[in-house]
C-alpha cells in the first residue's frame, strides 16, 4: 500500500513514517532513511508547483527568452577550450558537443544558476503532495539512493523540484544514467565533466545512434525529446547545437 498523500505540511511527519516503510522495501538503507526522516515539508517548491503556468511561446520568442544567441557563442567558446573533453565524450556516447553544450546553457547557464533548494526535501514533499505522487515517487526514492551512494547529502541543493546539478536531472535519472567520467568514486552531478557524461549516457541509452544527425526529420531528433517534451524546448536544443558544432 502506498503512503497517503496530503496537500499541505499537517501529515507530512506522519506520511514520511508510511514512506520509510516503502523506501526500505524499494531498497533505501541507513543514510537514505536518515536523510527522509529529516526532511522538510518544502513549502516553496510547492508554491512554486501551484503557481506553475503553461506558456505557449513561437519557437523565435523561447529562443529570444532562453538566450540562444548568447548560449551559442558561450558554447562555442567552451568547446573551443576543452576540444578533447567533448571529443572523449562522442567517442564513448556518440553524442555531439553541440548538443550537450546546448543543454548545459539552456538548464543552468552553464553551472551559474544550479538552484537553491535542498533536492530531498523537495523531492520528497512532491511524492508527499497529492498533485503528482506518482511521477515523483521514483524519484524520491532516487534520492535518497543517491544519499546512500554518497553522491549527494540533504544538504544537497537543486532546483525547485530535485533537478540537481549542471544539466538539472532529477533525481531518479541520477540514479539510473549517472556516471563517474573523473573516475574519483563519485558520481557528482556538481562536477561539470561527470554531470555532461551522464547526460551523454542518458541521450545514448535512450536511443542515440551515433553519427546520425538530430535536425527535424533526423534519426536523433525524437532522443531530444527525450531530454524535455516541450516542442520549442527540442527545436531549439537542435539549432543551437548546430550552431555551436558548426
Ligand atoms: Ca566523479
Amino acid at each position: 500500500m502506498a503512503a497517503s498523500c496530503g496537500n499541505n505540511s499537517s501529515g507530512f511527519a506522519s506520511w514520511k513514517a508510511e514512506f520509510a516503510a516503502e523506501a526500505k522495501r524499494a531498497g533505501v538503507k541507513g543514510k537514505g532513511l536518515k536523510a527522509l526522516a529529516q526532511a522538510q515539508y518544502a513549502s516553496r517548491t510547492i508554491a512554486a508547483d501551484r503557481n506553475q503556468k503553461s506558456f505557449r511561446y513561437s519557437l523565435e520568442k523561447f529562443m529570444q527568452l532562453r538566450g540562444s544567441a548568447t548560449i551559442v557563442a558561450q558554447g562555442r567558446k567552451r568547446k573551443a577550450r576543452n576540444p578533447q573533453f567533448y571529443a572523449a565524450l562522442e567517442k564513448k556516447y556518440g553524442v555531439p558537443a553541440g548538443v550537450l553544450i546546448a543543454i548545459h546553457g539552456m538548464e543552468t547557464a552553464f553551472g551559474h544558476f544550479m538552484g537553491d533548494s535542498q533536492v530531498v526535501s523537495a523531492i520528497v514533499t512532491l511524492t508527499y503532495d497529492c498533485r503528482r505522487s506518482d511521477f515523483f515517487r521514483s524519484h524520491a526514492i532516487g534520492a535518497l539512493k543517491l544519499v546512500d551512494q554518497g553522491a549527494i547529502t540533504p544538504a544537497t541543493l537543486g532546483a525547485k523540484h530535485g533537478e540537481l546539478g549542471h544539466t538539472q536531472f532529477l533525481p531518479g535519472n541520477a540514479l539510473t544514467y549517472g556516471v563517474d567520467w573523473t573516475r574519483d568514486g563519485r558520481v557528482d552531478f556538481y562536477d561539470q565533466q561527470d554531470a555532461l557524461a551522464s547526460t551523454a549516457n542518458y541521450l545514448r541509452k535512450k536511443g542515440w545512434k551515433r553519427g546520425k544527425g538530430y535536425q527535424p526529420g533526423q534519426p536523433n531528433y525524437k532522443v531530444l525529446k527525450q531530454w524535455n517534451a516541450a516542442t520549442v524546448y527540442q527545436q531549439s536544443l537542435a539549432i543551437m547545437g548546430q550552431q555551436i558544432d558548426g
